[in-house]
This record gives C-alpha cells, sequence and structure tokens, in this order.
C-alpha cells in the first residue's frame, strides 16, 4: 500500500513536469495508470503464498571463513528459538552460500524456510556471496523446532557444514 502511494506520487510528479505539451501530459497520464494496476496485484497476493515470517528474538550472527585452517561456519552448531533469526556474514573464501538439502528437510519446514529465504539461488540455497561484510539472514520464526544440516555448496567437499537447531 505504501508503494502504491509512492507510484501515485510520482505519477503526479511526472504530470507536473510534462505540463509544457498537452500531448505530452496525456501520454504520461496514460503511461501512469497501467503502472499501479502490477504494482498492486503482488501486494495483495504475497500473503497468501506464504509470507515471509519476520524476525521477532533476537538474531544470531554466523561468520563463512574460509582461510588457512580451512572451510567453516563459525559457530557451526547454534542452537536457536523459533522466531529468532541467523545473519551469516561472508568474511574470507568466497564463495559462500547457505544450502539446506531439500530431500532431508521436513515438509513442513521446507515451505517456512523457503517462505522466510530472500534471494534464493535454488530451492533452499542461499545466493552466493563473494565480498567480505556481505551478509544473508534467514528467520527461523514459523520454522519447526527440530536440528536442521546445511552446508556452503562450493565448500561442501571441503567439510564446510553447519547444523542449526530449533528448539
Ligand atoms: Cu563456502
Amino acid at each position: 500500500m505504501r508503494f502504491l502511494g509512492f507510484a501515485v506520487v510520482t505519477g503526479a510528479a511526472l504530470l507536473l513536469g510534462a505540463c509544457g505539451g498537452g500531448d505530452k501530459a496525456a501520454t504520461t497520464d496514460s503511461a501512469a495508470a497501467p503502472a499501479d494496476v502490477p504494482a498492486a496485484a503482488p501486494a495483495d497476493a504475497a500473503p497468501a503464498a506464504g509470507a515471509m515470517a519476520p524476525i521477532t528474538g533476537t538474531t544470531h550472527e554466523v561468520k563463512m571463513i574460509g582461510d588457512g585452517a580451512g572451510y567453516r561456519f563459525e559457530p557451526a552448531n547454534i542452537t536457536v528459538a523459533t522466531g529468532d533469526g541467523i545473519k551469516f556474514i561472508m568474511v574470507s573464501g568466497g564463495p559462500h552460500n547457505i544450502a539446506f538439502d531439500p530431500a532431508v528437510v521436513p515438509a513442513a519446514a521446507k515451505a517456512a524456510l523457503m517462505a522466510n529465504m530472500p534471494e534464493q539461488s535454488g530451492e533452499l540455497s542461499s545466493k552466493m556471496m563473494l565480498n567480505a561484510d556481505e551478509s544473508y539472514t534467514i528467520s527461523f520464526a514459523g520454522v519447526p523446532a527440530g536440528e536442521y544440516a546445511y552446508n556452503c555448496t562450493p565448500h561442501l567437499a571441503m567439510n564446510m557444514k553447519g547444523v542449526i537447531t530449533v528448539k
């Protein structure tokens, strides 16, 4: 809804800017109208499709490191409460990502994680992070209690793995 408001204001600004020519004003008006329609559709559809559940608790930090000592998540094992979040921070040795195995994650958890993981590069896989201080935050709100093993796809063979316990 806030986006809609912004679109309307932008449309009005365009109209004001185009006041020099009568023809241009008409063109801008017709161009602005359809822009409002697609903006409204995703906003209304998102909640029905399983929206991301926001973090309501603590946001924990896990570093993603690749150096002389190997490739690893630090800490590799972490326990969080439902409603907490984890911010994965790229430190060195990238590219790193966070990937859960869709074949072993229970259906209910899968649906929640899918909704809570933005910018997925594949099913239950985060985007790749190449540069220091890039980060990726996953909300565990709505994720059922359990143990969730994950890994870094590029460094799976180098044992870059972790376990998140949701209690
Ligand atoms: Cu990695």
